[in-house]
């Protein structure tokens, strides 16, 4: 195993514990339990993808997988790097307010069997891709928003936090003094986390978490929690997430397109760029925002592409986590 990449089966424990995954043991049941739902295989290579040059959170992922973990186990606790990373100003704690200072948290997961749950303009709780499965789980629901979801997060034992530091919120009073909204491609509001997990069993889940676009109208909401947008999963064919400008990739449904194209002969590559290139050629304005995907298929084959130069998906699988340069369709 890299050095670099080397988590210790005891801090994976840690993850896991603190997302609700009790044991190894467990997350061995709940799959098995999900088994005949999918066409799975034992012993396949552990594949984990994600959106930017998100190493540890990837590693994360990977680690977990090859362990056994289930995918959506993986995929979960792997986003959870990147929600608890204050200098993430793009998801969970730490991620830039709204105009009017409130920070509000996207986010959705999806499992092998099509299960999926979504939470939307969340205040207070950091992990809100583990909230967005208890939705999925325990609830009759698939999307819950703002304060409903609060409280279901508090009523199942999620601690209620301040997400907006200081650094965070010196940023937001800067910007406001000028309050331009024009987020900068690549510069700013580029750290949203998608993410695909294949796992041992050959099963695919996904998780897309954000706090979306700095300085949004209060109430605003993108594509990241949206299932079929900033993320949709069909086990039989493969998976897709988003990054970028969400107002666009809701346009054209990206992730459901993606997996669409990939049912219909494509590589997760030339999905990647068909999505792409229904949003730019319908929409001459592309040169003022970005929009980027990584999708993945049932052999544990990749793709990523975007609008602009600029864009990373980061790559685990057996053992080796490498970022990987997307290719673009405008090359400068
Ligand atoms: C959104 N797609 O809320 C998100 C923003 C994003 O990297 O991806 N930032 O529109």
């Amino acid at each position: 195993m890299k050095r670099r990449n080397f988590i210790t089966t005891t801090s994976l424990n840690t993850i896991a514990i603190g997302l609700g995954i009790n044991s190894f043991a467990q997350a061995k049941t709940q799959t098995k339990n999900n088994q005949d739902l999918s066409t799975s295989k034992m012993n396949e290579t552990a594949v984990a993808i994600c959106t930017w040059e998100f190493t540890k959170a990837n590693a994360t992922a990977g680690a977990l997988l090859d362990q056994g973990y289930s995918a959506l186990d993986a995929v979960i606790a792997g986003v959870a790097v990147e929600e608890e990373n204050i200098k993430n100003t793009t998801v969970g704690k730490g991620g830039s307010p709204d105009r009017e200072g409130n920070v509000t948290l996207d986010a959705c997961v999806m499992d092998h069997t099509g299960n999926c749950g979504s939470v939307m303009c969340v205040e207070n709780i950091t992990n809100v891709a583990a909230l967005a499965r208890k939705v999925m789980e325990d609830t009759p629901h698939v999307i819950m928003v703002g304060k409903g979801a609060e409280e279901l997060a508090l009523a199942s034992g999620f601690t209620s936090e301040k997400l907006l530091t200081e650094e965070s919120e010196k940023a937001w009073k800067e910007w406001l003094k000028t309050s331009d909204y024009k987020p900068i491609i690549n510069i700013e509001n580029h750290d949203t986390i998608g993410m695909l997990g294949l796992d041992k069993e050959g099963n695919i889940s996904g998780a897309c978490t954000t706090s979306g676009l700095a300085y949004k109208m209060k109430g605003r909401v993108g594509d990241s929690p949206v299932i079929g947008s900033g993320l949709f999963i069909d086990n039989t064919i493969g998976g897709a997430a988003a990054t970028g400008m969400g107002e666009e990739v809701i346009k054209t449904v990206g992730s459901f397109l993606i997996v669409e194209l990939m049912r219909n002969g494509m590589t997760p590559q030339e999905a990647c760029e068909e999505a792409v290139r229904r949003i730019v050629t319908s929409n001459p304005n592309h040169i003022n925002f970005q929009v980027a995907y990584i999708a993945i298929n049932k052999k544990g084959e990749t793709g990523c592409y975007c609008i602009h130069p600029g864009f990373k998906m980061m790559h685990y699988s057996n053992q080796e986590n490498k970022p990987i340069v997307a290719g673009s369709y405008l090359k400068s």
